[in-house]
């Protein structure tokens, strides 16, 4: 079973200014050992280049990269895996493709969707948006902690990933709410310094 950290960060160029392989050095600066990729913007065969570059970053530091929303990026690379929506390739698709290897997750925004998703071949599964939040346009209605906790009971011992709207001021709740792993894109990316918010997250919430 997959063992995710406690902190999930996935990059956004559009909020740092930074290049995705700039962004996973300085979360592995602070101590990140798994990072999503995310690009909204790019056509791709730019963010096929830009996401090389980042591959060959976090393989030097012994990060895992895994790729948000397409498949064929992640087989082209050999990266660790592939993040997919709700309207991606299904995760059935994506494990024939991608082999038994691949860490394949797989984002949910109701307590049914949930349920569906943990009889899929995927090694986690994401549920959000847990809170409020700006960073990703037309999101679902708020899961909230309660409902979070609902899908901790859904889903049994599968790793769970939360995501939307958390903070450091936040997480710990997120955790205690059943989340494994809290995802973060704005109030990490938009801290001072990424390696030192990535850090002190990481201590703060480390695994029992
Ligand atoms: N997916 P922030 S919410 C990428 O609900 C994404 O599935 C969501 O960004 C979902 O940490 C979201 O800045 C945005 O709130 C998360």
């Amino acid at each position: 079973m997959l063992r995710l950290p406690r902190v999930y960060p996935i990059t956004d160029v559009g909020i740092t200014g930074l290049s995705h392989a700039e962004q996973v050095s300085r979360l592995s600066d602070g101590g990140a050992s798994f990072v999503q990729l995310r690009e909204k913007n790019l056509t791709p065969r730019d963010f096929y280049e830009q996401a090389k570059v980042a591959l060959a970053v976090a393989h030097s530091r012994k990060v895992q990269l895994i790729i948000n929303d397409r498949v064929d990026l992640a087989l082209a690379l050999q990266a660790d895996g592939v993040h997919l929506g709700q309207d991606d390739l299904p995760p059935e698709a994506a494990r024939t493709l991608l082999g038994p290897q691949a860490i394949i997750g797989f984002s949910t925004h109701t307590l049914e969707q949930a349920r569906k998703a943990a009889t899929l071949p995927i090694d986690y599964l994401a549920i959000g948006p847990i809170f409020r939040t700006a960073t990703k346009a037309d999101t679902a209605p708020e899961v909230g902690l309660a409902g979070l906790n609902s899908v901790r009971g859904a889903v049994g011992n599968l790793p769970l990933v939360a995501i939307g709207g958390i903070t450091p001021a936040n997480a710990q709740d997120v955790i205690e709410a059943g989340a494994d792993s809290v995802a973060m894109i704005s109030a990490l990316l938009s801290s001072r310094n990424i390696a030192d918010c990535i850090r002190a997250l990481l201590l703060s919430l480390e695994l029992p």
